[in-house]
């Protein structure tokens, strides 16, 4: 009876029990990371005092950080490759492309396990592979061979009937899944799909669904591996690769959606968060100044065959930039091969690497007001680099028919027929670097800063609340990125200077006037990426909690793993209270135990409320030691 998600995980358990809400370990077999967050990571690896990497596969990718206006980045990637020839990781050169397209062409099987320093790792569960993604730390871990402790998930079915109409594609389909179960259906589930229409879509379509069910802040999303995943495998020169997986017929799950493609219609991602569904249709005419195409989710082979399909014979807008990222070399070469690269040039588009590029930030901000349209998975306020621009996301298609008509309009209309997989994909390993493990030393450069150790907890909390935000506070919100913050990731003490900054540019002058304090947030807090920095970098500053209505998975053992503790708030009365600069006394947080709540004490307005810390016992032992480095030095 169990669910492939069941299925993967009895087959990786090493402690628990496979009961939905209860903490579990498993074992990793493949890790990935990519530089934003990969020099946290491997400056982890080397404080473990490990001499090899224990999983089967692990790979280090070079696609956020590539634009060099200074030395940081490039000194960030020097390092990447001298410690993965270390440790054994197979490193990504810059240019390669992004993480997740790569890993799912040349890496991901269907099965595995993957733990991943990105939250669209789940990509390759397109693939059938459980993927997940995590904060650097915890890839570490499971790269030293320590087992990655999750809380076992509950599972939701999402069955697919029929099929897609013309101008509709896999966007659409986790568009719709985004409006029916919202950025915080998905916490603490895995959205496996299954039914009759899944036969129709090709790996790269499925994964396209898998990497976008991040922001449904899910654990993971997975498909069964199946002919599909078959040919996709033998096309890559990977047909060994292939096992069949799939539930039980008679598989019971938590939940089931529905979804008929034929019904679905091109839909379109309002500012500014994914589940702000509409569709194209009813917001058809809406002026465009920019479009961009690429991004993990959508810059696939078969996506930009599809785009250059509509482009061919056509110019775009004269008021609209389009610019194109391309998801690896592997892309990019055969789309230069087979003519498509020409049609896209001739278009009037504008390349860029196969790098994340502008989903990153990483240049390309809008002008001023601008609308842009991205086929990208977050349209987060401030993402762009442009605060006063609205962000829409949609598939390939609809953004490559709008480039052309300068407004927002539905791919149903454009003339082109869906490109199929090629006969065969161009296999080309050469830039991957493959470890010698020799002593070559490791190259570390002057902005790579020593990873920040927190301190055991041993004070009673007292102290003044630095910033009290609404729901569904992103890490983008927290830690933004962009061309001019990622050079940084590696430089705690910097990085931290732009905390907040662009919802509350006093936020981090304030913490060091106030050495220190609490965060207030609302449900959903820290949704988005997996990036550490956004409890780093607060840590950085003295704060000492976080009260929170909900977390995001991801961020919430980021806290975690940096000794913070999220404590949640029992009722939303108790959040509206509190103000900014109240000063809050944690009574009895040093007595931390699995059925204790802690008293609060609002000094500022004088009256108590109780909040809840929903630690596991192995994450109460990590707080009292100031975070999971400590624990793990510890035990050594
Ligand atoms: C993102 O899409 O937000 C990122 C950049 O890929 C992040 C990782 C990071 O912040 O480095 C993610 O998704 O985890
Ligand atoms: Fe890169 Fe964007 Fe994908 Fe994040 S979402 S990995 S920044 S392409």
């Amino acid at each position: 009876m169990p669910t492939l998600t069941y299925k993967i995980l009895a087959k990786h358990l090493v402690q628990g029990e496979l009961i939905a809400g209860k903490p579990i370990t498993i074992r990793i077999d493949q890790t990935l990371t990519q530089d934003a967050t990969g020099t946290m990571a491997y400056l982890q690896l080397e404080a473990m005092g490990i001499d090899k990497i224990k999983t089967e596969v692990s790979v280090s990718y070079v696609d956020h950080n590539t634009l060099q206006s200074g030395f940081e980045n490039a000194d960030d990637h020097r390092y990447l490759q001298s410690v993965a020839n270390k440790y054994g990781v197979i490193y990504s050169r810059c240019g390669n492309g992004i993480c997740h397209q790569v890993h799912l062409e040349r890496f991901a099987k269907p099965g595995k396990t993957l733990l991943g320093s990105d939250s669209h790792t789940p990509t390759a569960g397109g693939m059938g592979s459980l993927s997940i993604g995590a904060g650097g730390l915890d890839v570490a871990c499971a790269m030293a061979g320590r087992p990655f402790a999750l809380i076992c998930p509950k599972v939701v079915k999402v069955e697919l009937l029929g099929k897609l109409r013309h101008g509709c594609s896999a966007k659409d389909i986790i568009l719709k899944v985004l409006e029916i179960m919202s950025v915080k259906g998905g916490v603490g589930k895995v959205i496996e799909y299954a039914g009759e229409g899944i036969k129709s879509l090709s790996v790269p379509e499925r994964s396209t669904i898998t990497n976008m069910g991040a922001e449904l802040g899910a654990t993971t999303s997975i498909f069964p591996s199946d002919e599909n995943t078959r040919e996709f495998l033998t096309k890559q020169g990977r047909s060994e690769d292939y096992v069949e997986m799939k539930a039980d017929d008679d598989a019971i799950y938590d939940e089931t959606i529905t979804i008929d493609l034929s019904t679905l219609e091109p839909l379109v991602a309002c500012p500014h968060s994914p589940d702000n569904i509409k569709t194209v249709k009813e917001l058809a005419g809406l002026k465009v100044n920019q479009v961009l195409i690429g991004s993990c989710t959508n810059s696939s082979f078969t996506d930009l065959m599809n785009v250059a399909a509509i482009l061919k014979g056509h110019k775009v807008h004269k008021d609209v930039s389009l610019a194109i990222s391309f998801g690896s070399k592997q892309v990019l070469r055969m789309l230069a091969e087979n003519g498509a690269l020409a049609t896209i040039i001739a278009s009037g588009a504008r390349l860029l690497e196969a790098t994340c590029g502008p989903c990153i930030g990483m240049g390309q901000s809008p002008c001023s007001d601008a609308i842009s349209l991205r086929t990208f998975n977050r349209n987060f306020y401030g993402r762009s680099g442009t605060l006063s621009a609205s962000i829409y996301l949609v598939s390939p298609e609809t953004a490559a028919y709008s480039a052309i008509k300068g407004y927002l309009c539905s791919s149903e209309e454009a003339d082109y027929e869906r490109c199929q997989l090629p006969e065969s994909y161009l296999v080309d390993d050469e830039m991957l670097v493959r470890p010698l493990c020799d002593d070559k030393e490791v190259i570390y450069g002057p902005n790579i800063k020593p990873f920040p150790i927190n301190r055991p907890l041993t004070e009673t909390i007292d102290k003044k609340v630095m910033i009290k935000v609404p729901d569904n506070i992103t890490t983008d919100h927290i830690m933004p990125a962009g061309a001019k913050i990622l050079p940084y990731r590696s430089n705690i003490n910097k990085i931290s200077e732009f905390c907040f900054s662009q919802i509350d540019e006093g936020f981090a002058k304030r913490c060091l006037n106030n050495d220190g304090g609490i965060i207030i947030a609302g449900e959903n807090y820290g949704q988005g990426s997996s990036r550490e920095h956004a409890a780093l970098a607060p840590m950085h500053l003295g704060i000492k909690a976080v009260i929170a209505l909900s977390y995001a998975r991801i961020h919430r053992q980021n806290l975690i793993n940096a000794g913070l503790i999220p404590f949640v708030f029992e009722s939303r009365d108790d959040y509206e209270k509190i103000d900014l600069l109240d000063e809050l006394v944690f009574e009895d947080v040093l007595e931390l135990s699995l059925d204790k709540e802690t008293t609060v004490y609002n000094k500022s307005k004088d009256y108590r409320f109780k909040v809840k810390h929903n630690l596991t016992e192995q994450e109460i032992i990590i707080i009292r030691n100031g975070g999971l480095l400590n624990t793990i030095k510890k035990e050594l």
